[in-house]
């Protein structure tokens, strides 16, 4: 089945679809007092939902419903049906907290089990879990579906690198989890004591769960000498398990759609978009029973695509995300994402992955500085490197830094626990 449904006809996953969204729609309505008020606001009740064409009448789920229903007015089952508590913890206010039944942990192991498939990691290959334990869903989402694959897992959570490094050399680690930049760290650590890491076993790093750009890509798979294979997920939907790249074609993710429908809309309006056009990712689950969510506005920007895969899967494929529809920085009028910053550095060999931005306002004015890190070793002219990036990124973006500062190789902080922050708005 699982196999087979990856590879299914649109309209017969259509069909799938269809029936789900009713189920869903039925079972939000009738035991979750927060979606009946929203459902009836719209007009909709349980028996307007003929087919997933319908999704687009549905009223839209956000962020700050999940904080005002917190801890757990989404809930659509009896405390004692839950089996496990999550959280997402975002930066400001309170913690989104997710919950699961049996049946919601049965379905988390078979997406994710599913993801390490298309991933290319075989059964009774040893899988390195270095994403974080606990309440984040990295760690125990693929804990679950790493065992559900058959994999050898061990268990090290994020952090104790010097330690990761030796157990992935010792134990042959074929794969590792954990986010892009602590891959970065990972090979910067190994290379730190004495272990060139390109001579690890490791073969696959399975990323997620902040951006990666395309250049970051290449320099986690040049530096471990590994395929890197992109993961995307959330708690509020399930955690990691939503959508990965298969290894066949590594052309975009594969979103796991016959349990969350993905669309695309104008983050301003809530429109939704042609096929191929970028916004807002927005997302429902199909057969969740603890936290249905309906409509979900994730913030992250991308494009999806139903064309059919080399893979043969049939599957939509997201982009990777581009950015949040938060994360807009908008200086001086110009509006910018990180990513694009990221890009036009990272095209120059000189640069390191590693950079940070300083927002500040002064006398009703903004101010970026931008500090770019230098790769180890370099001894070429900073002031013309310092130049040419300024001007590039002029090009590319019609923006220069106020300021454009190139430090020594790990003079940036290092993020060893947790997803990496670049951005640092004093405003
Ligand atoms: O980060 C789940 C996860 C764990 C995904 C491990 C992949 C691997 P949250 O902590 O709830 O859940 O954060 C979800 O992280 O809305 C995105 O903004 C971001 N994110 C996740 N995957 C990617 C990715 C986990 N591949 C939020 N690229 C999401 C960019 C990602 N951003």
């Amino acid at each position: 089945m699982a196999a087979s449904i990856q590879r299914t006809a649109r309209e017969e996953l259509r069909a799938l679809q269809s029936e789900r969204l009713r189920e869903t729609v039925r079972h939000a309505y009738e035991n979750v007092p927060f979606y009946r008020e929203r459902l009836e606001e719209a007009g909709i009740g349980p028996d307007d939902v003929d087919g997933i064409d319908d999704i687009q009448n549905l009223p839209f789920t956000t962020k700050e419903d999940f904080r005002d229903e917190y801890p757990d007015g989404l809930f659509a089952v009896d405390d004692d049906e839950l089996l496990r508590i999550h959280a997402s913890s975002g930066t400001t206010g309170k913690p989104k907290i997710v919950a699961y039944t049996e049946s919601d942990l049965e379905l988390w192991d078979e997406v994710m089990a599913r993801s390490l498939a298309a991933a290319g990691i075989e059964p009774g290959e040893t899988f390195q879990n270095a994403y974080g334990y606990g309440l984040f869903t990295g760690g125990l989402g693929f804990h679950g579906g790493a065992e559900e694959r058959g994999l050898t897992v061990v268990p090290t959570g994020s952090g104790n690198t010097q330690r990761q490094v030796e157990l992935a050399r010792d134990l042959e680690s074929d794969a590792i989890g954990c986010t892009p930049s602590y891959a970065l760290y990972f090979a910067e650590t190994a290379a730190g004591m004495g272990v060139d890491p390109r001579e690890l076993p490791l073969s696959t790093v399975l990323y997620g769960a902040e951006p990666c750009t395309e250049p970051m890509r290449e320099e986690i798979e040049n530096r471990l000498g590994a395929t890197g294979i992109e993961n995307y997920g959330l708690s509020e939907l399930i955690g990691p398990g939503v959508a990965v790249e298969c290894h066949e074609a590594q052309d975009g993710m594969h979103v796991w759609e016959d349990h969350f429908y993905p669309e695309v809309v104008d983050p301003r309006t809530g429109e939704p978009l042609p096929e191929g056009e970028e916004g807002e990712l927005v997302l429902t689950s199909l057969s969740k029973e603890a936290l249905p969510v309906l409509r979900y506005r994730t913030g992250d920007l991308t494009t999806l695509t139903a064309e059919k895969c080399d893979c043969g899967r049939t599957m939509v494929r997201m982009d990777s995300v581009t950015g949040r529809a938060d994360d807009l920085l908008i200086v001086r009028g110009v509006n910018l994402y990180p990513s694009q910053i990221e890009d036009v550095v990272l095209e120059f060999d000189e640069i390191a992955p590693h950079y940070r931005i300083d927002l500040y306002r002064e006398n009703a004015l903004d101010r970026m500085e931008l500090t770019v890190e230098l790769v180890e070793g370099f001894d070429g002219d900073r002031e013309a490197l310092r130049e040419a990036i300024g001007e590039r990124l002029h090009n590319a973006l019609s923006f220069t830094p106020d300021e454009l500062e190139l430090v020594e190789h790990g003079a940036i902080e290092r993020t060893e626990v947790g997803k990496v922050k670049r951005v640092y708005d004093h405003r």
